[in-house]
């Protein structure tokens, strides 16, 4: 059995961890692409040499040239600008958009059979944009945000409770942007409800929901409290994290529910847009959309998330997109 081919196109934070990821886990062979000549074969290079410490063999290559990625299982895309301080996601539309044409023109060229998993923001937009350009099948094309968003959630869930976060379930749906829906009444530690525990905590129900809702809201602006800290540049280790889980459920054909940015058919009310939701992922790609049921305030919140998304990508389409 011939080993597989994950190609990362955007060799800069994210594609760096990425590719160490991979490499370390023994996943895959790797391709590092990016336009700046020199910085992706740089990066190789140094990961290659942590080889023999790190004990994994495998293909790795730095590349500039889009001919490299034929025959890839899985493209990760990170390509694009990341937040300055004070920006938005939406802020990068133009700039990553003009980026994701020429992602998309050349993964089509030279990956036409891969996987893709859209990293770059604003995301829904992203992944919205490459389906298009590259007309792969919606099941082939999706993004990652729900993994990193609802780990966010856990980890904050995880430090307020004292517990471990591996006993923390927790799901973000919606938008990749300031209106996603962390889901309070799904949130669990091994089962047990996370309200129920803040509630026994505090005995005091509605101090127990302050502190929920700030928990809701930290999570919402999680990404933008990283940029401000780093002043340059954004979130790298975690959205690195998040891709490859997606990427090892599919290679491994695990079946993993995860959040994912899916292109809706009328699931959860949404007809022909991509938005975070839950799904299986195998060999396939996405392999079923998972529903789940919202009481009224989850389904006006989720309403309003995809109404963001619409104009997002409404945006996108009315500057030419
Ligand atoms: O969860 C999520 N989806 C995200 C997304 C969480 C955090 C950050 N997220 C977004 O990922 C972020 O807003 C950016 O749009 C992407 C990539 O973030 P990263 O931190 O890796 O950005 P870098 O370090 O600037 O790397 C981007 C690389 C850089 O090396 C550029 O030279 C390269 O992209 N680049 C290109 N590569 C290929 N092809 C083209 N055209 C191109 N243009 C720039």
């Amino acid at each position: 059995m011939s080993r597989k081919k994950i190609s990362l196109i955007g060799g800069g934070q994210i594609g760096g961890v990425l590719a160490q990821l991979i490499a370390q886990r023994e996943l895959a062979d790797v391709v590092l692409f990016d336009i700046v000549p020199d910085l992706p074969q740089g990066k190789i290079l140094d990961l290659a040499e942590a080889s023999r410490i790190d004990n994994f063999d495998g293909k790795l290559s730095g590349t500039n040239n889009y001919e490299d990625i034929s025959g890839s299982d899985i493209v990760i895309i990170t390509a694009g600008l990341p937040r300055k301080p004070g920006m938005s996601r939406d802020d990068l539309l133009v700039t990553n958009a003009n980026i994701m044409k020429s992602v998309a023109e050349n993964v089509s060229k030279y990956a036409p059979n891969s996987i893709v998993i859209v990293i770059s923001n604003p995301l829904d937009a992203m992944v919205t944009l490459f389906q298009k350009i590259s007309g792969f099948p919606n099941h082939r094309v999706f993004g990652q945000a729900g993994v990193l968003d609802s780990s966010r959630f856990a980890t904050f869930i995880a430090w307020e409770l004292g517990v471990s976060v591996k006993d923390i379930n927790a799901l973000v749906l919606g938008g990749h942007g300031d209106t996603m829906v962390p889901l309070i009444r799904y949130a669990n530690v091994n089962g047990i409800p996370v309200m129920e525990m803040l509630e026994r905590k505090y005995n005091d129900k509605q101090k127990a929901e302050e502190v929920m809702t700030a928990m809701v809201e930290r999570t919402k602006m999680a990404g933008g409290e990283v940029v401000k800290l780093l002043k340059t540049g954004s979130a790298f280790y975690s959205p690195a994290s998040a891709a490859i889980s997606m990427a090892e459920s599919i290679l491994k054909d695990e079946k993993r529910v995860l959040p994912v940015c899916a292109y809706l058919n009328g699931e959860f009310g949404v007809n022909g847009y991509y938005v975070g939701v839950p799904a299986i992922l195998g060999s396939n790609g996405i392999e079923k959309i998972v529903e789940l049921s919202l009481n009224e305030t989850e389904q006006g919140l989720m309403n309003n998330s995809v109404k963001a998304v619409k104009e997002l990508v409404e945006d996108m389409t009315r500057l030419g997109f």
